[in-house]
């Protein structure tokens, strides 16, 4: 077990085990954020969740160096749909389906330009990336498997969007006994009230989901940990 880290949350201070914990990054992909995509033309503003990008790049770049896992996730179908259940296919607006034709290729397909990563947070070598049919993470998916081989028990949660897939997978989460840190503007929503209701249900009610913190907390500890393990590394070498 590594040293604990403590960083300052709602409603508390977050403790966590650097070498038991992973940054989980919901579902950033080209459909929901950029301009000219699905999400936007479903009538949404794409800049809302675009304001995630740069905060949650640099966070990557620190979990990469402080020698924790970064796992991406999709959301998204096989090209067939036979994942897709007729209820989530028949919902929406009716001229933009998931497997219909969009700007980037077919909507929420796997495979599909759209369907991927935005750039800047590409997954590099190594990195999990986890295809899931539904909002949830786990629902039908290896999430469980590949977190208890690398004896994760501590997910810091980033993504979008907040109220939909960041919420169910953090649910879904803390009911399997994860404990979870919601990074606040590492996590975004098409609608401004969503996101602000969205993070103060995680930590209310003495944190009935989870926590939530800034990422210039995380990064101070992430910064702090790594200063710590050089330290560690160079007595027991
Ligand atoms: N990833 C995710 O949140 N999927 C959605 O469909 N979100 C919406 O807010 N629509």
């Amino acid at each position: 077990m590594t040293e604990a880290q403590r960083i300052p949350a709602l409603p508390a201070p977050f403790s966590f085990d650097p070498g038991a914990t992973a940054l989980l990054v919901i579902d950033m992909q080209r459909d929901f954020l950029l301009p000219g995509g699905f999400g936007e033309s479903l009538g949404n503003d794409v800049a809302l969740l675009r304001t995630v990008i740069e905060p949650l790049a640099a966070l990557i770049a620190a979990t990469r160096a402080a020698g924790m896992p970064v796992i991406h996730t999709r959301e998204g179908h096989l090209p067939d749909l036979s994942d897709c259940p007729p209820a989530k296919l028949e919902r929406g607006n009716p001229s933009q389906r998931i497997g219909d034709p969009g700007r980037f290729g077919r909507i929420l397909v796997r495979g599909e330009y759209g369907h991927d990563i935005v750039d800047e947070l590409a997954p590099i070598e190594g990195e999990v990336v986890i295809d899931k049919p539904g909002k949830g993470a786990f629902y039908a998916t290896e999430l469980a498997e590949v977190l208890a081989e690398r004896g994760i028990r501590s997910l810091i949660v980033t993504g979008v969007t907040t109220e939909v897939c960041v919420h169910t997978t953090v649910r879904e989460a803390n009911d399997r006994g994860y404990e979870c840190l919601v990074v606040s503007d590492c996590v975004g929503s098409y609608f401004p009230e969503f996101q602000r209701v969205g993070l103060e249900m995680i930590a209310a009610q003495g944190g009935i989901f989870g926590w939530v913190a800034d990422s210039a907390a995380i990064l101070d500890a992430l910064t702090a940990g790594l200063a710590g393990s050089a330290t560690s590394a160079t007595g027991s070498a």
